[in-house]
């Protein structure tokens, strides 16, 4: 009965265990499902050096077993003496060199992997210039947020990272305040960006991949920075070339054109934004902002401040107490606004809109929505 409890327990224990382990796998988060050559090359480390460790605990149990098995009393006798082997200069070879195989077969895929993984010698050319050719990010981790600037484009964003596929993007990464780690968990990583010096690599986006993951992967800060820490996730929004390169073209235009706010309330909320916000906050996309985040597709955005939902009713959420949001973030206490002032301010920045395929996508969605309700209407 007792014996029967104890294995329900550790079936129960082992379910429970599958379930946590099930989390582990997507597609969009997960260093397990490898999304480009570097995720794929550290997963093969990860692999490789699990299996040599699960070779040796193995063995190790396996002998252990067999040894108090074998060497019972009830066995043997109460005046069993084993073979004396201290000293034995077989056995002394055998359990020295055994180990530094090992070593060897481990230390040698990671270090040439390790190398490989820091070259980027494609992202200058040869007169020492960024090369054109080259996709480059330049960025800048902040407490708790991210900045990316497009190294030819001059473009900057900040929360939302858009990089093509199947090919290298280059990143040069430093930090702005403290310590921070820049980690793609699907495409690799991770690496530190550092106050004083500058750190590069590159990463690749399988266009598969992405496309398996609805084109979006999560990135994260990996070293810890300060009480905010947790939330200092960005997205990573993976296009194939011509699609990249139509967003770049969006952003480029909208710098030309600049942007006037459509509805009524907009239009005050932008006053009351280049009064009490633009100190921090830019929204051209060729000027990194001064202290904040640049806010130029704030409305194409998938989350706000890289936690909440995008949507109006949390944006005005965050405009009114950022603290309780994001303990120790710098926007705290900055300005003061009455509740119609920050309402309008939020139906400014909900219209902040570059990406000219996420209006029609919504368009789409609107369009669909009204068909479907006439149908309805006709059953
Ligand atoms: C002292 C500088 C400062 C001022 C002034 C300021 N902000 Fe911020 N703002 C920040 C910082 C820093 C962050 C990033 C916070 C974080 O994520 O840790 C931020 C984040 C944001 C975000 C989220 C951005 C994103 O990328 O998701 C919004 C929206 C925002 N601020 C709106 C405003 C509005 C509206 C005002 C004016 C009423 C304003 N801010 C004034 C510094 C400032
Ligand atoms: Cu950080």
């Amino acid at each position: 009965m007792k014996n029967s409890w104890t294995k329900t327990k550790f079936y129960m224990l082992m379910s429970v265990l599958a379930i946590f382990l099930a989390g582990c796998g997507k597609e969009n988060l997960s260093a397990l499902q490898p999304a480009g050559e570097i995720g794929k090359q550290q997963f093969f480390l990860i692999v490789l050096s699990i299996s040599i460790m699960l070779l040796v605990v193995g063995t190790v149990a396996i002998t252990f077993t067999i040894a108090v098995l074998k060497s019972r009393r009830s066995k043997v006798g109460e005046a069993f003496v084993p073979k004396q082997v201290a000293g034995n200069h077989k056995l002394e070879v055998i359990w020295t060199t055994i180990p530094i195989i090992l070593l060897i077969i481990l230390a040698i895929p990671t270090v040439w992997i390790t190398f490989k993984q820091a070259d980027v010698e494609d992202m200058v050319t040869e007169d020492g210039v960024a090369n054109k050719d080259s996709v480059i990010v330049n960025v800048t981790a902040y407490q708790y947020w991210w900045e990316f600037e497009y190294e030819h484009e001059g473009v900057v964003t900040s929360q939302d990272l858009v990089v093509p596929t199947d090919e290298k993007v280059f990143f040069n990464l430093k930090g702005a305040d403290v310590k921070h780690s820049f980690w793609i968990p699907s495409a690799g990583g991770k690496l530190d960006t550092n106050v004083d010096g500058i750190n590069s690599f590159y990463l690749v986006f399988d266009d598969d991949k992405a496309e398996n993951a609805d084109r979006l992967f999560y990135g994260k800060c990996a070293e810890l920075c300060g009480p905010s820490h947790a939330l200092m996730d960005f997205k990573v929004n993976a296009l194939p070339r011509e699609e990249f390169d139509q967003w770049l073209a969006d952003m480029k235009e909208f710098e030309e054109e600049g942007k006037t706010a459509d509805s009524s309330d907009a239009k005050e909320g932008q006053e009351i934004f280049n009064n009490s916000c633009m100190g921090c906050h830019s929204v051209t996309p060729t000027n990194p902002g001064a202290a904040g985040p640049n806010l130029t597709n704030f409305g194409d955005r998938e989350l706000i401040a890289g936690v909440l939902e995008h949507n109006e009713e949390n944006l005005i959420d965050w405009i009114k107490d950022p603290e309780s949001i994001k303990p120790d973030n710098k926007m705290t206490g900055a300005y003061q606004l009455n509740d119609d002032e920050i309402e309008k301010v939020a139906a400014y920045l909900m219209e902040l809109k570059v990406d000219k395929n996420s209006g029609d996508v919504e368009k789409m969605k609107k369009a669909i929505e009204a068909e479907d309700n006439d149908e309805g209407g006709d059953n």
